[in-house]
């Protein structure tokens, strides 16, 4: 049965071979750090702001410098947009909470068949919360894409108001099933799953941290294939991660799969991080930090208030699903194809021109997220 399943993609560059961050190193605690609010934050939806965000731990958020999404701010600073959540289930995250109680998160559905292997004594179900060891996963992608800013604790998402639904695709072991992530594809842009309620909170922007695992690699899986040439044909593009085998992702599902933005990662001086796949199924690239290279720079994730540095392509892609949710902000008329092509001519460039300049044959896109510039090209359309 294993080579039926999916796994996550939840690797660092010391995990080649183990998928799954066993010990997350701590740099800090701050559950009891809560700074008052700024007095004026200039982040109301449809505004631009230059005020920097408050948030205790955004000075050490290198890659929202590196992706410019300060400056795309000043476009727009958030957005109410959807972003379904494929991974391990619902968490609340404080950060997904206004101030004021409103929460911007929604415990979507569980599509989890398995008995056995779901970890919560049934199968699918209207409660997609996360269990198991790896349910932080999902909370660490949430609050890469929607952390709210200026409110006194944490991070900051590249769109700070964008409105998260938990999809549950994996199982406790972190394994997927194919036909649960098809289903879930077609169920989270609002297409009808047999068996499930139509989803009230449909998305057009779809987070997928999550890789096939089979060996050998056989390409898209033709349920997921299916699935996705449905939901792109319904206006929702999915933001894939190339994985972190450092191969070729063309062989992987979904992200060697056609009508996918495939992201792949980069280090902070814009190089491949050496565990990131690479080849012609990346569109770009998104920093994913690499705690192997001279700097060490792990990307600073908060997880149950706390932040760990830890590395992969699961968290480069979520960077690119906050911009996307931020294009369609400011121009709703966007098509999936439209928005692949923004993010591609957009992107910056990598140094000297190759993210992996002693073997330029992997290639990682046209070059990093630039989501200030996306921004501009999305309103101008
Ligand atoms: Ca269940
Ligand atoms: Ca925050």
């Amino acid at each position: 049965m294993l080579t039926s399943l999916f796994a996550l993609a939840v690797g660092t560059a010391a995990a080649l071979t183990v998928k799954v961050t066993a010990a997350p190193k701590v740099i800090a605690v701050p559950a009891s750090v809560r700074p008052l609010p700024a007095a004026s934050t200039g982040a109301a939806s449809g505004a631009g702001t230059t005020v920097p965000p408050t948030d205790p731990f955004f000075a050490q958020q290198w890659n929202l410098t590196q992706i410019r999404a300060p400056e795309a701010w000043t476009v727009r600073s958030g957005a109410p947009v959807t972003v379904a959540v494929l991974d391990t289930g619902y968490v609340r995250s404080d950060e997904l909470i206004s101030p004021a109680g409103v929460s911007r998160e929604t415990n979507g559905y569980d599509f989890v068949s398995d008995p056995a292997r779901s970890g919560d004594g049934d199968g699918r179900d209207a409660d997609a919360s996360g269990v198991g060891r790896f349910a932080y996963h999902a909370e660490v992608v949430a609050n890469l894409i929607a952390a709210g800013r200026d409110d006194g604790h944490g991070v900051v998402g590249v769109n700070p108001q964008a409105r998260i639904v938990h999809v549950r695709v994996a199982a406790e072991d972190g394994m997927i099933d194919p036909q649960d992530l098809a289903d879930a594809i077609r169920w989270s842009a609002g297409l009808s799953v047999p068996g499930v309620p139509v989803n009230s909170h449909p998305a057009r922007v779809l987070n997928l941290s999550l890789f096939a695992d089979f060996i050998p690699l056989t390409g898209c899986d033709s349920r997921v294939d299916a699935a996705i040439r449905a939901v792109t044909a319904r206006g929702a593009l999915l933001v894939v991660g190339a994985a972190n085998d450092a191969t070729d992702a063309s062989g992987y599902t979904p992200a060697g799969c056609r009508n996918v933005l495939t992201v792949t990662a980069v280090r902070s001086d814009g190089r491949r991080a050496s565990y990131a796949n690479w080849g012609p199924s990346v569109a770009l690239a998104a920093p994913g930090g690499d705690l192997g290279d001279p700097k060490g720079d792990g990307l600073p994730l908060l997880i149950a208030g706390k932040i760990f540095l830890k590395t992969g392509t699961s968290f480069a892609a979520p960077q690119v699903a906050g911009v996307v949710s931020l294009m369609l902000g400011v121009n709703p008329a966007l098509t999936p194809a439209q928005i692949v092509s923004m993010l591609r001519a957009s992107a910056t460039p990598f140094p000297g021109g190759a993210c992996d300049p002693e073997t330029p044959s992997r290639t990682c896109g046209t070059g990093t997220v630039n989501a200030a510039a996306a921004l501009r090209l999305a309103a101008r359309k």
